[in-house]
């Protein structure tokens, strides 16, 4: 008994564009923590505390040493099944002529490393950093202060060292938001994978790809805050079911 409709096989397999949003969960399998699961990053905060430009002024210090631990954690993770399929799903999609794109909420550069080329991360990346005062590329040198729990501050201008994440407030990277949002709008196949969606504009995404007539797919263990207004909740793990999902659509165009 397979997780998900025979529609949705039937639909991915004839899809000429397809759009996938990604949250923390595709990540949880490769053992980096989500943010709001019971055992979630924001247990032990609260997001105003850490994920925003006045949270980070007033504790420069307790902001820098988070990411430095999520950084730290990243490093020492692989990408898993659930990533590994949707590069593959790219590049099925890809030879077939049609088009793809992979809106990331994470910034954990996991789908990168699995082998996606067709990805937006929305809210930035862990793997990069950058001086607040003259925006000039930290090294992870000048990161090193945070270990011994000092202020990491640039060697230029003296301003603070920050990561290269989009904090609440803050406005996605030029152009992030449109592009995602017109592959959304255009195309026939939409998979929100691993979201709570509950954070905007990008949990707008699967909703924009319902309004043009996409059929949109959940996959998730739990229902998120949009699965009513999508046509069908798979419920399940990415990495469990997204190695399932193509396999059954490779069966189906028969290669
Ligand atoms: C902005 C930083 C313009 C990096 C993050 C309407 C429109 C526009 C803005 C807003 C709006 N309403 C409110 C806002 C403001 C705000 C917002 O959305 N607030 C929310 C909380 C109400 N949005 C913003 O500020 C955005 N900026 O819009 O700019 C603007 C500016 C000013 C004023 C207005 C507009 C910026 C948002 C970016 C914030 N940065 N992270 C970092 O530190 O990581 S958000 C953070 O939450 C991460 O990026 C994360 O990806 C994101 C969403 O969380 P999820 O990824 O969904 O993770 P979560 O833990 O919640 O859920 C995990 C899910 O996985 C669960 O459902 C679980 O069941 C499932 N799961 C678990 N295991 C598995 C699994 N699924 C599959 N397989 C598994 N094995």
């Amino acid at each position: 008994m397979l997780p998900f409709s025979d529609i949705l096989v039937e639909r991915l397999a004839a899809a000429k564009h397809v759009a996938v949003l990604t949250g923390a969960g595709i990540s949880a399998e490769s053992g980096v923590p989500t943010f709001r699961d019971p055992d979630g990053l924001w247990q032990q905060f609260r997001p105003e505390e850490l994920a925003n430009v006045e949270a980070f002024l007033n504790n420069p210090v307790l902001v820098q040493s988070w990411y430095a631990h999520r950084r730290a954690v990243v490093e020492e993770v692989l990408p898993n099944p659930g990533h590994h399929a949707l590069a593959e799903l790219e590049r099925m999609v890809c030879e077939r002529g049609g088009d793809f794109l992979l809106a990331t909420q994470n910034v954990d550069g996991l789908h990168a490393r699995a082998g996606s080329e067709r990805l937006i991360e929305l809210h930035g990346t862990l793997t990069r950093s950058y001086c607040i005062g003259c925006r000039r590329p930290a090294s992870e040198d000048e990161l090193a202060a945070i270990e011994s729990g000092e202020t990491a501050m640039c060697p230029s201008c003296g301003g603070l060292l920050r990561p290269d994440v989009v904090w609440f407030g803050e406005m996605l990277p030029e152009g992030a938001m449109e592009c995602a949002a017109e592959a959304a709008a255009s195309c026939n196949v939409f998979l929100s994978v691993g979201t709570s969606a509950v954070v905007y504009p990008a949990a707008g995404l699967p909703l924009i790809a319902r309004e043009n007539g996409a059929y949109v797919a959940e996959i998730n263990p739990q229902r998120s805050d949009i699965a009513s207004r999508l046509s069908e909740h798979v419920a399940g793990k990415a990495g469990e079911v997204l190695p399932r999902l193509l396999e059954a659509v490779r069966d189906y165009v028969g290669t």
